[in-house]
């Protein structure tokens, strides 16, 4: 508690002297102002909060079947059913994204919402014209929008097919994907496609903690990875045959990715747990040559024989889908919370049986000297950000990096001043990147508003806005941590 205290005083009165002292926050180095065109946004996911789960012939996702099918899975047994309300109350969140001053907002569109089967033969135009309207009214305050395809919403009659462990959503995706081009394409000019392959392939068909719920780790995660990497490739090539050359927009693909520090300093070891955490999203798209990274497939291959098995658990993406997919993003969409610790595996045994990291041989601990958020698997090491970017400058041959989340939970109120000191820190690990060769654009920070927070319910909170849940027109009003981050947009300078 008297640490927490320490570090907020110390944080609010001269962030420079409080480096190393504590270890956690981050030494500014060179250039204090962010470059002109730097961009500044906010984030928000569609399930997290539009409500109107079932209003105007939407179709529903798993994450409504799990959440009523299971609320004991849920934290606080709630479900987003009604959420914030953003599918009835747009208006309010354009009046703070108004108010915060943003660039840009990302967003995401719900499948179900304008397709209630996934399959684009049925179309929902209620739904369309809701996306039609908050992407015109944002357009027409200055805003721009930057728009998530797929924030997880797999339509509940998809999965009934194997969702993303079935090769043919690559297709259905694709269809999706097509109609999202044709219908907002002339005025949506910056897309994600499929958020975080990470954490929809470990939690939902590796340890089975998210929908659809299958239990398969080191199986059903590589090929849900595989199927993601294969839907969001052919999306980007056949935005780039029919489309881009009127619409000229660009795509990418947002990886969630924890920065992870060597316990023994071994540079080795680090190289080797990165391509485990960020090479099997990253390294088919990014890298010069393409498919899994090869100490990946030559580890699982290893494991896979000695398991007694006729062929590797993670098949390469073989030569067409590795050209497809090499390649297939304009810029890398970031999404970074935390850094982790590793150390070799070696020697100790791992009685959980849903450990779903044993072909990487490396476990995972916690940054524990350093403050932790409300969710129990978020500290506070902005470092690892500036670490991360330059990791990414030296693998990815510098490619544009726009950070697409970053945000700190709570347990909700007003005076968030950890809030504010996380925001602050995490910029200028970006600014202390940036000083040193790094190309990165833009900040969109999670949360704008609190909002549902999948297995954790409404319990943690992430939002520059709090929502009054009691009240009938759910009002949002601004925690010091808005006042704080208007002042950045404004001014554009860390140091106002
Ligand atoms: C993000 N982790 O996912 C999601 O994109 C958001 O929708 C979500 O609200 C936000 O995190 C905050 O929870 C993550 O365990 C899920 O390291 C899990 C982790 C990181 C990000």
């Amino acid at each position: 508690m008297w640490s927490l205290l320490l570090f907020v005083i110390i944080g609010l009165f001269g962030s420079e002297i409080s480096v190393d002292a504590l270890n956690c926050t981050i030494r500014p180095k060179g250039n204090p102002k962010f470059p002109k065109n730097f961009k500044f946004g906010v984030a928000s996911s569609a399930f997290q909060i539009e409500g109107a789960w079932n209003a105007d012939g939407k179709g529903l996702s798993v994450w409504e079947e799990f959440t009523h099918k299971y609320p004991d899975l849920i934290k606080d047994g709630s479900n987003a059913d009604d959420s914030v309300e953003s599918y009835r109350l747009f208006d309010s969140d354009l009046k703070i994204l108004k108010d915060l001053g943003v660039d840009h907002y990302r967003f995401s569109i719900a499948w179900p919402r304008i397709f209630p089967t996934g399959s684009v033969h049925l179309r929902n135009q209620k739904g369309i014209d809701y996306y039609n309207d908050v992407i015109d009214k944002l357009l027409a305050n200055g805003i721009e929008p930057i728009v998530t395809m797929f924030h997880w919403e797999m339509p509940v009659e998809l999965q009934k097919f194997g969702g993303f462990s079935n090769s043919l959503i690559i297709e259905q995706f694709l269809d999706y994907a097509e109609e999202l081009f044709k219908l907002f394409g002339d005025r949506v000019k910056t897309w994600l496609t499929i958020n975080e392959p990470k954490e929809l392939c470990k939690a939902g068909y590796g340890n089975g903690r998210s929908p659809p719920s299958i239990v398969a780790p080191g199986v059903g995660d590589y090929l849900c990875f595989t199927n993601v990497l294969k839907a969001h490739g052919a999306t980007y090539r056949m935005y780039r045959e029919k489309f881009y050359e009127k619409q000229r927009g660009r795509i990418g693909l947002p990886c969630n990715v924890n920065y992870l520090y060597s316990k023994a300093n071994n540079t080795d070891e680090v190289a080797k747990a990165m391509d485990f955490e960020f090479g099997l999203m990253a390294h088919p798209v990014y890298s010069k040559t393409g498919d899994f990274p090869p100490t990946v497939l030559k580890d699982v291959e290893k494991n896979s024989l000695a398991e007694g098995r006729k062929r590797s658990r993670l098949p390469r993406l073989g030569k067409y889908w590795t050209s497809v997919i090499k390649g297939s993003s304009d810029f890398l969409a970031l999404n970074y919370y935390t850094a982790l610790q590793i150390e070799p595996l070696a020697g100790q045994v791992n009685a959980d049986p849903l450990f779903d990291d044993k072909d990487s041989s490396f476990v995972t601990s916690m940054f524990e000297n350093c403050p932790r958020a409300a969710s129990v698997w978020l500290y506070f090491v902005p470092q690892g950000l500036e670490d991360l970017l330059k990791y990414i400058r030296d693998k990815f041959d510098n490619i544009e990096v726009k950070i697409t989340e970053n945000g700190w939970s709570d347990a909700g109120g007003r005076d968030d001043y950890m809030r504010i000191e996380y925001h602050k820190n995490h910029m200028q690990a970006i600014l202390n990147a940036i000083n040193d060769g790094c190309n990165v654009t833009s900040y969109g920070p999670w949360s704008l508003m609190d909002s549902f927070e999948f297995t954790m319910g409404y319990t943690e909170k992430f939002g520059f806005y709090a929502v009054n849940m009691t009240s009938p027109n759910k009002e949002r009003t601004p925690k010091k941590s808005a006042e704080y981050y208007k002042k950045i947009n404004y001014e554009k300078d860390l140091y106002v």
